[in-house]
């Protein structure tokens, strides 16, 4: 416990409470918060997903990459325009593309009051 509180006093987590959720369910590792207030644990899972997205690799997803990721699993719940505005919702720069940071800070606000399980079953819907 103590090491804990002490983690907490240098890693300055975002979200404490998570941090200290996180220490206890995987250890001192994997709940180190980014600058997102995501766990290395979250931030692991989310970036399969973003591997997925990303098609062809480059490091970005642009619409057509998400277009085609939404139609092969089943994405009839959003219609194209949603999509779009998704999309540009993650794409803060406005190039047409979101990087793996922009895509990271746009979930890291969707995901931040999921607890483990909500989270893990959100990836998993979206893996599937
Ligand atoms: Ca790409």
């Amino acid at each position: 416990m103590a090491d804990m509180v002490q983690e907490i006093v240098v890693a300055k987590p975002v979200s404490p409470v998570q941090f200290m959720i996180d220490y206890l369910a995987v250890g001192s590792s994997l709940c180190q918060q980014d600058k997102y207030g995501l766990s290395m644990m979250r931030r692991a899972r989310l970036m399969k997903i973003f591997k997925a997205w990303d098609k062809n690799q480059d490091k970005t997803v642009d619409l057509k990459e998400l277009r085609a990721f939404t139609r092969k699993h089943g994405g009839n719940a959003v219609t194209q325009d949603e999509l779009k505005d998704i999309f540009m919702d993650m794409d803060e720069s406005g190039d047409s593309k979101v990087d793996e940071d922009e895509f990271l800070k746009f979930f890291s606000l969707s995901v931040k009051r999921m607890d483990d399980d909500e989270f893990e079953q959100m990836i998993q819907d979206m893996l599937q």
